[in-house]
Formats: structure tokens, C-alpha cells, sequence
């Protein structure tokens, strides 16, 4: 990547809290990645709590080497370097997340679960999705929706969202008017198969139905970096951060705190 394109990148996921690099991965690697997790969603149960997200299959690197390959994929590691981001690390898996044709949209939300952590107002990158999309998606078959800004920026929405997933998404009836708002500074992310997708934990997201007829796939992969200051960052420092105890454990929650300004 050319040093002009990383910085523009970076920035934007910095601002934005996403971005897009194309063509990561090799037309050979996406074809086993198709072909393996096919495989392991065709040999998986799917249950009802499943419905929006399509399927919400967790899969360890130990446990497949396709994706112990794509955890240290390194056009992807490079990518990450590229972009000031060559600290963060994999959490060891990633997550298969399948919509059937005919699956319904996935409501909005947001993944942090650090809310009680002062860190959640850093204004850098702490916690951030890979995604691989193994079709090229579109507003038809379900691809990624994104309201920009909202990892570091409250917006009216968020008092009204309930918890993702587990924590209570799973239930939601799918005429909820909040989960799955059109709201107008939404922003539409279709993507190339092959490209890889970087996203912010803390930013509201959803993803569109799919109205096609072949299965729209995603891999999904969480990483982070220490509760510190990144080397790189030049800019400011909250002083919540600054005066943060690195000794305290943080009881974990997905309802954004007082941090979300
Ligand atoms: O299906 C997608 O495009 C996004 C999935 C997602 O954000 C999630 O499962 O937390
Ligand atoms: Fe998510």
C-alpha cells in the first residue's frame, strides 16, 4: 500500500471508525474459505437466536487450519502495519456469520463490551472487526450498513437501541421501529469479495436482508490492542485516559456509558 492511501485509510477509520482495503485475499483463498465454511455451517444446527445475525458460528484457529491461515494471512497482517495498527492482535478465532437467502435484516447495534472502562473514549482504535465478506455484496443480498462517527459521538438512536445479541437483540420482533430504523446518515457498504473490511467495535452497525439466492457469508475476526497509548498517536489524549488506573478490572457491559460523549 502506498504510504498516501494508508494514511487517507487510516484517517478514516480513525473519523469515520471503518474502512476498506481490496483485494486481501488470493481468488485461491477465497475459494477454500467458501468451500470451508460451507462445510461447517452444512454440519451445524442452526438455532432460532441465530435469526438475524443468519448464524453466529465461533471458530478457533486451533480447531481449523483454514482459519488459523486466515488469522495470520499476511497481505492482512501488512495491511495492519500499513496502517499504524500493527499492535493489535487476533483474539484467536473467527466468526462465521451466514444470512440465508431470505434472511432478515440485522437490527443496529454495537459490539464494545468496555463501557465501564475509561479507554472507551479513546479517540483511537482499541477494538476492531476484520471482515471478509466471501460474496461481493449489495443492498440486495445483505451487505454491511454503518452510521459514521457514532464509535466516538452519542446519537439520539443509541438510547433506544437494545443490547446486541445475547444481551437482548436476539429477541427483538423484527418490526422493532428503533432496531431497525432507516436512519438518514446510514451509510450503505457494499464490498468485493476478496477486500477486507476494518471496523470500529464501538460504532453502530447493521447489515441489510438478503434478498438473493445464494447465502451471503461473513468472516469476522476481533482484535485489540493494550489499554494504552498507541507509540504513533499524535493527537490528544482524553484526560479520562491519562488519569485511567491500569490495575482497576472493569465489569464488563454493552451499555455505552458517560465515555460516549
Ligand atoms: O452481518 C454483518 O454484516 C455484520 C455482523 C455483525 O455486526 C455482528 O454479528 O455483530
Ligand atoms: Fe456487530
Amino acid at each position: 500500500m502506498v504510504p498516501d492511501v494508508a494514511i487517507e485509510k487510516r484517517n478514516q477509520l480513525i473519523q469515520d471508525g471503518y474502512c476498506v482495503i481490496d483485494n486481501i485475499l488470493t481468488q485461491e483463498f477465497l475459494d477454500e474459505l467458501r468451500r470451508e465454511s460451507d462445510r461447517m455451517l452444512d454440519n451445524v444446527e442452526h438455532p432460532p437466536t441465530w435469526k438475524y445475525q443468519g448464524s453466529d458460528l465461533h471458530v478457533s484457529g486451533r480447531d481449523e487450519p483454514v482459519i488459523h491461515r486466515l488469522i495470520n494471512w499476511k497481505p492482512a497482517r501488512d495491511a495492519l502495519e500499513a496502517l499504524g495498527l500493527g499492535d493489535f492482535k487476533s483474539h484467536g478465532g473467527f466468526i462465521i456469520l451466514s444470512k440465508p437467502p431470505g434472511g432478515p435484516p440485522l437490527y443496529w447495534h454495537q459490539d464494545w463490551m468496555g463501557w465501564n472502562d475509561p479507554i472507551s473514549c479513546a479517540p483511537w482504535p482499541q477494538y476492531l472487526f476484520l471482515s471478509y465478506y466471501l460474496v461481493d455484496t449489495t443492498i440486495e443480498n445483505g451487505c454491511f450498513q454503518v452510521i459514521p462517527g457514532t464509535h466516538l459521538k452519542r446519537i439520539p438512536l443509541h438510547d433506544h437501541l437494545v443490547a446486541a445479541h445475547a444481551q437482548g437483540g436476539y429477541y427483538v420482533p423484527e418490526n422493532d421501529p428503533y432496531m431497525f430504523y432507516d436512519h438518514p446518515d446510514s451509510v450503505d457498504f457494499p464490498v468485493k469479495s476478496g477486500s477486507l473490511v476494518i471496523a470500529e467495535g464501538r460504532i453502530l452497525h447493521a447489515a441489510r436482508g438478503n434478498q438473493s439466492e445464494q447465502r451471503r457469508t461473513l468472516l469476522l475476526g476481533w482484535h485489540s490492542r493494550p489499554a494504552t497509548v498507541p507509540e504513533n498517536w499524535e493527537g490528544e489524549i482524553p484526560e479520562e485516559i491519562l488519569n485511567r488506573d491500569p490495575n482497576v478490572t472493569y465489569e464488563p457491559t454493552r451499555e455505552p456509558s458517560h465515555y460516549l460523549k
